[in-house]
C-alpha cells in the first residue's frame, strides 16, 4: 500500500442537500493518463486515500469524494474522479455541480461554459452563478425495459435499465411515500431491488452491476414532474435526485415517447430538492441531459493522518 502524501486539502459543499467533499491537494499522483485509466490505478493502488477522505471518522456514509486532477484534453478546465463510501462512480452529477461551484468558491472558475473531464466522458458545466450550474451530462440511454424482477419479501418489481453515467434500475413500485420519515424502509426494499438484480445477473452490457436504485413516486409541489428516491451503491441513499439518476430517468421517459427534447422535467429528491432537467437528442439519437442544480460550499478542511490512529485510514460502518 503506497504511503499516503500528506496533509490532504479539502473542500465540502452540498448539491441540494447532498455532500461533496472535493480534494484540491494531497490526492493521490495517478499519472497523466486517460481519467478512465487513473480511476483504476486509484482504485488498485490508493484506494485508502478514498475511505481516509470520505468514511468516518471523517466523513459519512453520505460523502460523495471528488478528486481534481489535470485533464488530459486543453479544452477542459478540470478533470475529476468521483468516489464514495464503497468504491467508484462514473460520473456524478451533483458532484459536478458541487465542483463547478467549489472552483468558483477558490476563483479558479468564471461564470460562463466550461468543460470537465470524468472517467466516462467530458461533460459541460456552465456556471450561472456563484451557486448555480447547469451540466451536460454524457448520453443516456435505456438499455433495458419492463424487466420484472421476483425480489424476497416484495414479489415481483417491475422496472427499467438505463444508463446515465452510472448504472440504474428505475420503477414505479414506491413501497410508501417517498419522504425523509420513510427513509429506512425505503433502503431496505430498494437494497431487495438491487440483490435480486445481482442474483438474476442483471448488469450493463459489459457485466456493470446495475447498483443505483431508483424508487419514484408523485411529487410534493405542484410544479414538480416526479419525486424520487435514490440508493446509491454504497447503500446511502441520494439527498439530492441524482444528476446521473434523472438523466436515467429522461433516457426511459425519451424512449417511451413521455417526453419530448427540450421540455422542462423537475424531479423532486427524497428530501424535496429540486433538479430541473430536459434533454436534447445526439446524432447516434442518445439523451444528451441537462441537469441545473444549486451548490453551497459549507467548509474547507486540511485532514490529518496520524499513523498510531488505529482508524487512519477510516471505516465504514
Ligand atoms: O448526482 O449523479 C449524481 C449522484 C450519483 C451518486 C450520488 N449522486
Amino acid at each position: 500500500m503506497a504511503e499516503m502524501r500528506q496533509p490532504m486539502r479539502v473542500i465540502d459543499s452540498h448539491t441540494e442537500g447532498e455532500p461533496t467533499r472535493l480534494i484540491i491537494e494531497g490526492g493521490p499522483d495517478l499519472g497523466d493518463g486517460p481519467l478512465s485509466e487513473r480511476l483504476k490505478r486509484f482504485q488498485r493502488e490508493f484506494d485508502h486515500y478514498r475511505s481516509f477522505a470520505v468514511n468516518e471518522p471523517r466523513g459519512s456514509d453520505a460523502v460523495v469524494g471528488a478528486l481534481l486532477c489535470e485533464p488530459v484534453d486543453p479544452t477542459c478546465a478540470a478533470g475529476v474522479i468521483f468516489f464514495n463510501n464503497a468504491g467508484y462512480l462514473g460520473m456524478c452529477g451533483h458532484g459536478t455541480i458541487g465542483t463547478a461551484v467549489t472552483l468558483a468558491h477558490l476563483g479558479r472558475l468564471k461564470p460562463g461554459l466550461h468543460r470537465f473531464e470524468t472517467p466516462v466522458g467530458v461533460v459541460s458545466v456552465d456556471l450561472k452563478s456563484a451557486n448555480e450550474a447547469a451540466i451536460e451530462n454524457v448520453p443516456s440511454y435505456r438499455l433495458m425495459q419492463g424487466i420484472s424482477v421476483d425480489v424476497p419479501g416484495i414479489g415481483a418489481v417491475v422496472g427499467d435499465v438505463a444508463w446515465g453515467g452510472n448504472w440504474f434500475f428505475l420503477t414505479e413500485y414506491c413501497p410508501a411515500p417517498l419522504t425523509l420519515a420513510n427513509v429506512g424502509l425505503l433502503t431496505a426494499k430498494a437494497d431487495a431491488i438491487r440483490l435480486a438484480l445481482e442474483a438474476r445477473g442483471i448488469t450493463g452490457p459489459n457485466g456493470e452491476p446495475v447498483d443505483h436504485i431508483e424508487l419514484f413516486g408523485p411529487p410534493g409541489a405542484a410544479d414538480a414532474n416526479s419525486r424520487s428516491f435514490v440508493l446509491c451503491s454504497g447503500g446511502a441513499y441520494d439527498r439530492s435526485p441524482c444528476g446521473t439518476g434523472t438523466s436515467a430517468k429522461l433516457a426511459c421517459l425519451a424512449a417511451s415517447g413521455k417526453l419530448a427534447p427540450g421540455i422542462d422535467w423537475v424531479q423532486e429528491s427524497v428530501i424535496g430538492s429540486r433538479f430541473t432537467a430536459r434533454y436534447r437528442l445526439d446524432e447516434s439519437g442518445n439523451v444528451v441531459a441537462t441537469i441545473t442544480g444549486r451548490a453551497y460550499v459549507t467548509g474547507e478542511a486540511t485532514l490529518f493522518r496520524d499513523p498510531a490512529d488505529p482508524f487512519a485510514d477510516g471505516f465504514r460502518v
